[in-house]
C-alpha cells in the first residue's frame, strides 16, 4: 500500500510532534516564514513517499559523500521517512543483475511519477563509451530515465555544469544534464561538492511545495540567490580595504579579506557562509583560504585558483563572467568598492601579484 510522508514517520517510531519539528527545521533551513512550516507539514502529511531513482555518471562520489553528511534533514531521515530511494549503486545493498531489476521495477511502477537524482556529467564522446554500466550507456540511461520523470535534481557542479570532466580538453566530450535532457524540469545543485544541507533540503522543499524559484542557472534562489562575498564574515575588512596578501602574513593571521589572494567568494553564488559544513562548523574562508567558486559554470578553467579577480571590470582573464547577468550587479559592487581603495592598498595589490602564479596561457591549466 502507498503511504504518506506522515505514514513514513510513525511507521518509524516518530510522533507527530516529531514530524512537526522536522517541517519547522526544515523551513528555517530553507529560510522560509514560520506559516510555511505548518503549510509543510499540511502538505507532506498527505503527500505520498514519492520514489527517487539516483543515478551516477562521471563523477568522484563527493556528492553523495557530502548528502551522507546532512545533519537536517538526515540523509536516514530523507531515506526512511521523506522518499522511497528505489536505486543508488552505492547506498544500495543489491549489486548486478539483482539491482538493475529492482531498477526497472521501481521505474516501470512509478513511471512519470518519480524522481530522478543524478551527478556526474555525462559523456558524449565515442558514442557515449566512456560510461557504460549494466551495457547501457550513460546518455541512453539518463535519456531513458528522463522519459518516466516528473522533475530531475542535477546534483552536484558536473550534472548542473559538466565540472571537472567537462574542463578542457575535456577528453570524454562531457556535458551536463541539461544538454541531455531538455524536456523535464531540472533544479541544479551546483557546488563540487554541494553543502549536504543544501542538497536534502532541496528534496524536501520540492515535496513540500513543488519546483523552487530558480536562478538563470537553474539553482534554488533559497539557496543561491547570494554570493559568499554577500554574506562573507571578513566583508568589513573588504570594505576595509584590509588584505592579506600571503598565507602567512600579518592579514592572514588577522583574518582579513582574502581577495587579493585569488577568493571567487563575490563572483559565486552559494550558501557556504551561512549554512557552512559539517554541522555549521567552517567553511573554507574561515579555515583560511578562498572560496574556489566551485558552484559556478567552468569554475576549473577560469581565472586560476589564486589569481585575485580584476575587480574593475568583473570579468576573468578569459574575458568571461561568471554567473552572467546576475553577476552584474555583485561585480559593479565589488568593482565600486575596489576602485575606492587607497593608492596603499593598490601598491599592496601589485605585491599580492606577485607572490600569486603567473597568469595561465590561453586554453591551459593553472592547477
Ligand atoms: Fe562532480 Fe559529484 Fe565534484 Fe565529485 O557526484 S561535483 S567531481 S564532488 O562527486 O559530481
Amino acid at each position: 500500500m502507498d503511504e504518506t510522508i506522515l505514514d513514513a514517520f510513525r511507521k518509524n517510531g516518530l510522533s507527530r510532534r516529531a514530524f512537526l519539528k522536522f517541517c519547522a527545521a526544515t523551513a528555517s533551513l530553507l529560510a522560509l516564514p514560520p506559516a510555511a512550516a505548518a503549510a509543510m507539514a499540511e502538505k507532506l502529511a498527505t503527500t505520498l513517499r514519492p520514489t527517487v531513482i539516483y543515478l551516477s555518471y562521471q563523477e568522484c562520489t563527493g556528492c553523495l559523500e557530502s548528502m551522507t553528511r546532512s545533519f537536517s534533514p538526515t540523509i536516514e531521515h530523507l531515506m526512511f521517512n521523506n522518499i522511497s530511494l528505489a536505486f543508488n549503486d552505492t547506498l544500495q545493498a543489491a549489486a548486478g543483475e539483482a539491482a538493475e531489476a529492482a531498477r526497472k521495477e521501481a521505474m516501470r511502477k512509478a513511471w512519470g511519477k518519480y524522481i530522478l537524482i543524478v551527478d556526474g556529467a555525462v559523456p558524449m564522446g565515442a558514442g557515449g563509451a566512456y560510461c557504460v554500466a549494466a551495457g547501457q550507456s550513460a546518455v541512453d540511461d539518463l535519456r531513458h530515465a528522463a522519459q518516466g520523470a516528473a522533475a530531475i535534481i542535477a546534483v552536484g557542479t558536473c550534472a548542473a555544469f559538466g565540472g571537472v570532466p567537462y574542463a578542457a580538453p575535456n577528453p570524454t566530450g562531457a556535458v551536463p544534464v541539461s544538454e541531455v535532457v531538455r524536456d523535464r524540469p531540472i533544479i541544479n545543485v551546483s557546488g563540487c561538492p554541494p553543502i549536504p544541507e543544501v542538497m536534502t533540503g532541496v528534496v524536501v522543499y520540492y515535496l513540500s511545495f513543488g519546483m523552487p524559484a530558480l536562478d538563470r542557472q537553474g539553482r534554488p534562489l533559497t539557496f543561491y540567490g547570494n554570493t559568499i562575498h554577500d554574506r562573507c564574515y571578513r566583508r568589513p575588512f573588504y570594505d576595509e580595504g584590509r588584505f592579506a596578501h600571503t598565507f602567512d602574513d600579518e592579514g592572514a593571521r588577522n583574518g582579513w579579506c582574502l581577495y587579493e589572494l585569488g577568493c571567487k567568494g563575490p563572483v559565486t553564488y552559494n550558501a557556504c557562509a551561512t549554512l557552512k559544513w559539517n554541522q555549521g562548523t567552517s567553511f573554507p574562508i574561515q579555515s583560511g583560504h578562498g572560496c574556489l567558486g566551485c558552484s559556478e559554470p567552468d569554475f576549473w578553467d577560469k581565472g586560476g585558483f589564486y589569481r585575485p579577480l580584476p575587480a574593475a571590470t568583473g570579468h576573468w582573464p578569459r574575458g568571461e563572467v561568471l554567473g552572467g547577468a546576475a553577476l552584474g550587479g555583485a561585480v559593479v559592487g565589488v568593482g565600486a568598492a575596489a576602485l575606492a581603495r587607497s593608492r596603499q592598498q593598490a601598491a599592496a595589490a601589485k605585491s599580492a601579484k606577485e607572490v600569486n602564479s603567473p597568469p595561465p596561457k590561453e586554453d591551459s591549466h593553472e592547477h
